[in-house]
């Protein structure tokens, strides 16, 4: 079971590499990491397990923080009815992007990293991400909003990329500069959530 013990914080080298291809057929062991990904974002996310476990709650993991550097996202949002949405990423791709940005009003926090980082982190609005499912099958997936936002916080994690390094006028040690390619130039008609 994956708890805070497991989650690696900033400054290890591991969030900075790029994470490798998953090979597939997947492995048994690679089954069980995105399942225990799984797992642990729904114990953060149950009050109880969360309390007794001291698990700081969270939507998304990236296997990377785990200090496996695989292309492997966890995802668990909830939909309109409040039903969970539970999301496994293999090898995922962004393909296409809107020009319209968004950002979270309240910024962003990290499970890597232990202290409160204010800013704005500019996002696109909209995305499309290829990538195979648990299951092993290619999928198209369209995101928008707040899961929009989710999904490219976890993609960043692959490329060893910290959301504080998207934050324009914060200055730390940690911070790294964008490779000009992630650079995401804010819009006119951002969107504020
Ligand atoms: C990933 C998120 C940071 C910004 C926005 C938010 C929480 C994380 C990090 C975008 C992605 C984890 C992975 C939350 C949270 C709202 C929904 C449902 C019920 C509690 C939960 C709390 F916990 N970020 N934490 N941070 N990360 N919303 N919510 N609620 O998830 O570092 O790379 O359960
Ligand atoms: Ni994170």
């Amino acid at each position: 079971m994956i708890t805070m013990k497991d989650i690696i914080r900033e400054g290890h080298p591991t969030l900075r590499k790029k994470a490798e291809q998953v090979e597939l057929p997947l492995s048994d062991k690679n089954l069980k990491t995105l399942h225990s990904m799984m797992e642990f974002l729904r114990n953060s996310q149950d009050p109880e397990k969360a309390e007794e476990l001291e698990l700081r709650p969270g939507v998304g993991l990236a296997a990377p923080q785990i200090n496996v550097s695989k292309q492997i996202i966890a995802v668990r949002t909830f939909n309109d009815n409040d039903e969970p949405k539970e999301l496994l990423l293999i090898n995922p791709k962004l393909v296409s992007h809107s020009q319209e940005t968004a950002y979270l009003e309240s910024g962003e926090g990290c499970l890597s990293v232990d202290r409160p980082v204010e800013g704005i982190v500019p996002r696109y609005a909209r995305i499309k991400v290829e990538a195979y499912n648990e299951h092993e099958e290619k999928n198209i997936f369209r995101f928008r909003g707040y899961e929009a936002i989710v999904v490219q916080h976890e993609l960043d994690h692959l490329n060893g990329i910290m959301f504080y390094d998207r934050i324009e006028d914060y200055e730390d040690d940690l911070k790294q500069a964008l490779p000009a390619q992630s650079v995401i130039p804010r819009s006119e008609n951002e969107t504020i959530i």
